[in-house]
């Protein structure tokens, strides 16, 4: 097969799993979902294709694995099936297609690898559907948090009910902390979702580190009341004190110099033209790529919330739902894919990234590294999210290269 033709059987494949999606725009594809279970349908074919034993663990992962000689550790790779709502067709899941894949062209080459490959297809690294996320690669790296089971969805359903009435048994996921020393390392490949490598011309770029970030939800509670018959000064106007809290979120990124905060979601109720809001509940999201500056931001906002909650006589509830420190990728493994990328004729060039990513979890596991694939004008999280053929077929040749070379399976004696 020419390099052309991975990229458009990775395009084929991702154009069967984008149909796993509920209806309208874009992708939506949540965690413990009819999509979800039809996505996994597709990636079993896939790996069993390429010749990977599959199973499906207790934390919804699909499992491709290709066993190497007797005990030899297993390099890890993969990403997330889940997409957020109307989101893009690449985001993640070309992360499980594209080391299939490479596994199925060194197998096409003639290459056996001094260690075992795994493939790993991670239910939810989004936290759309569930105030949590990472469970997969948490369960793997033995820090994930049971109590996160009881958190609900917005249709009141818990995590932990939506895994049993997914054929899972939540109550297994410890059982699945894998032996460090068994594990060789995790690569991740993931399109970019900004503008650095297409503005570079490259179609490949190796991760330096991950941001760290954090969620808070936020509740303010005043008093719903007739739209007409109350006067401005006797209001408790719920949705005004979060005006002024999402300016005041905006407020604090802006006059930080590393600082991004966001205001996503937001509620209000009862949410009708004639009455003044009595309850609003919304998010605040902090990233930064140093966990020093972002849990600063966090509490000049939780003062100034607290504030405006008293100067409008409202109740503020402000729980901390998730966070997740800022991760540097391991540099022999940054290194041996940064010679992958350069032997095949690209600079190599070095990002941060503003995103973050199951690889967040897995370095509590093992030494991780990324690869980032160029993504058109740097859209991502939206329906025209686009990932170009070429730039997949590069990435499955770097990708194949890197498990190749003696860099990665001398991770191991370190
Ligand atoms: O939100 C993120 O950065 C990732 O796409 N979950
Ligand atoms: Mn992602
Ligand atoms: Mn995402």
């Amino acid at each position: 097969m020419t390099e052309t033709d991975w990229g458009m059987m990775a395009q084929n494949w991702l154009d069967r799993l984008a149909a796993c999606s509920q209806p309208g725009p874009g992708v939506t594809r949540l965690p413990f979902t009819r999509q979800h279970r039809a996505a996994l349908a597709v990636l079993h074919d896939l790996m069993e294709g390429a010749g990977l034993a599959v199973h499906l663990d207790a934390a919804g992962t699909l499992v491709g694995r290709r066993d190497g000689p007797t005990d030899a550790p297993t390099l890890l790779m993969g990403s997330h099936q889940d997409s957020v709502r109307e989101g893009g067709a690449y985001d993640g899941i070309m992360g499980v297609v594209l080391p299939v894949l490479a596994l199925m062209k060194l197998q096409q080459d003639g290459v056996s690898l001094p260690f075992a490959t795994e493939v790993l297809a991670f239910a939810d690294e989004e936290g759309v559907r569930f105030p949590t996320a990472l469970m997969g690669p948490r369960a793997l790296a033995g820090t994930f948090d049971m109590a996160a089971l009881d958190m609900c969805d917005r249709d009141g359903i818990s995590l932990r009910r939506a895994m049993r009435d997914f054929g899972l048994n939540p109550d297994a996921v410890p059982d699945l902390k894998r032996d460090p020393s068994q594990c060789l390392g995790w690569i991740e490949c993931h399109l970019e979702q900004g503008p650095v490598l297409e503005r570079a011309q490259q179609p490949l770029g190796v991760v330096t580190g991950i941001c760290g970030i954090e969620r808070h939800s936020v509740t303010l509670t005043g008093r719903a009341a007739h739209a007409g018959t109350v006067p401005m000064d006797l209001r408790c106007d719920a949705l005004t004190g979060a005006a002024e809290l999402v300016l005041a979120v905006e407020g604090v990124a802006r006059r930080s110099d590393s600082v991004l905060a966001t205001v996503g979601s937001i509620q209000t109720r009862p949410n009708v033209v004639n009455a003044v809001p009595g309850e609003v509940s919304l998010s605040i999201e902090i990233r930064a790529p140093h966990d020093g500056s972002r849990t600063a931001a966090r509490a000049q906002i939780e003062t100034m919330a607290r504030k405006i909650a008293a100067d409008r006589r409202l109740a503020m509830d402000m729980r901390h739902t998730y966070a997740q420190p800022a991760t540097p990728c391991d540099t022999a493994m940054t290194l041996a894919l940064s010679d992958a990328v350069r032997a095949h004729g690209h600079s190599g060039l070095m990002l941060a990234s503003g995103a973050t990513h199951d690889t967040s979890a897995m370095a509590d596991l093992c030494p991780v590294g990324m690869i980032f694939t160029a993504c058109r004008d740097g859209v991502s999280h939206h329906p025209d999210e686009f990932v170009a053929p070429d730039a997949m077929a590069q990435a499955v040749a770097a990708l194949a290269t890197a498990l190749a070379q003696p860099g990665i399976a001398e991770q191991r004696k370190r």
